[in-house]
């Protein structure tokens, strides 16, 4: 691919209104935007999209910017990398980090795709044009006014924070407003194998799913509820990788994945457990980590996919931001968001927002 230089750019985004959850309050979102350049210049963005804090997963925004620094770049040869797919395979030696991983292999994928003119949903099989909406409701907002305004905008599935004990009262106010609406909840591991009574009441509330319940690791809990709950568990912190996703589909402890490039340490990664849960009929759908358009334009990719026949958390710019690192934003047309078809993620970086809103950055020649 003849990479010659990567650029990071440790940014901060202020939110529109505060993300509330049990875990805590996100205020501002720190990102890493990472710039690949060939030998032309021709250039590829991705996006870590780790956290502040390690209250997700066990990866912050500074673990990711010091193992990007000190360990990929120094111990990786760009040279050898002809195809994306090469990439994930020159990671051997480097354990755990996938949120770091994930933002550099994006940068290889947008920069793939510009220097060949395909864009990332057609040089990955993606299919479909258009994929629709879902909104994820935080704790901050009323979910009655906060569905409502949601509703206005036309996304086609909801998703409540749990805050655990009030969940009856709130999906009963969600259903006031809008009695029909595709409604789930993710409770982000709250509960424990005490609450399991706790959580089969909520079965007859007739949610489309519940997602990840129990901690990350715990296969064995999620299992047990999903023998004894109708309502399909789905699992989120669990499934770090594809080994990850096999076991959970084997043991049975859900029926439903969402998949985060993030999460699984890159697009390739992310593809594989697409391709294995098609296998095994189970439906996948495509999270969100409360970020940039240029991530935002990787998923819309991945969602493409055909196995992702479920709403995942993609939202317009809107949702988190007044303004976004893209132009134009990413908007929502009847409920649903077209997948980029220009090359690369197919979108516009807003290079002078990006240098606006840059804290710290590096650059490196490769
Ligand atoms: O569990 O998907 C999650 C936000 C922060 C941490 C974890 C999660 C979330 C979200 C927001 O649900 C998804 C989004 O709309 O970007
Ligand atoms: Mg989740």
């Amino acid at each position: 691919m003849n990479i010659e230089y990567m650029g990071l750019r440790l940014v901060e985004l202020p939110l529109r209104s505060p993300f509330r959850t049990h875990q805590g309050v996100i205020k501002q979102r720190p990102l890493i935007i990472v710039e690949v350049a060939d030998r032309l210049g021709i250039k590829g963005y991705g996006e870590v999209t780790a956290f502040a804090e390690p209250f997700y997963t066990s990866e912050t925004i500074q673990t990711a910017w010091h193992i990007i620094s000190d360990c990929i770049v120094p111990t990786i040869d760009f040279q050898e990398i002809s195809h994306p797919f090469d990439f994930p395979e020159l990671l051997s030696g480097i354990q755990g980090h996938p949120m770091a991983k994930a933002g550099v292999e994006g940068a290889l994928w947008d920069l793939y795709g510009k220097q060949t003119g395909q864009s990332l949903s057609g040089m990955i099989g993606g299919r479909k044009k258009h994929v629709k909406a879902g909104a994820v409701i935080s704790l901050n907002d009323t979910e009655a006014e906060g569905v409502k305004a949601l509703e206005e905008k036309g996304y086609e599935r909801y998703k409540l924070k749990v805050d655990k004990g009030k969940e009856l009262e709130m999906i009963e106010r969600v259903k006031q407003v809008s009695p029909d609406l595709p409604l789930m909840i993710d409770a982000n591991g709250a509960y424990t194998e005490k609450d399991i009574e706790h959580i089969l009441a909520l079965d007859e509330c007739g949610l489309t799913m519940i997602e990840q319940p129990f901690q990350a690791g715990d296969f064995f809990l999620h299992q047990q509820l999903q023998n004894r709950m109708k309502t399909p568990v789905c699992l989120d912190e669990s499934v770090m990788n594809f080994h990850d996703a096999m076991q959970a589909i084997q043991l049975g402890s859900c029926q439903i994945i969402n998949v985060k490039i993030s999460r699984v340490g890159g697009l390739t990664a992310a593809i594989k457990i697409h391709d294995y849960c098609a296998h095994e009929n189970v439906p996948v759908w495509c999270g969100g980590m409360i970020e940039s358009g240029i991530s935002k334009a990787h998923n819309l990719a991945l969602a493409s996919l055909p196995n992702f026949s479920i709403p995942g958390d993609l939202s317009g710019s809107d949702r988190y931001f007044e303004k976004d690192l893209v132009t134009p934003g990413i908007r929502l047309e009847n409920g649903e968001i077209e997948v980029p078809s220009l090359p690369g993620i197919g979108i516009e970086v807003d290079i002078s927002y990006l240098e606006r809103v840059t804290k710290k950055a590096k650059t490196f020649r490769l």
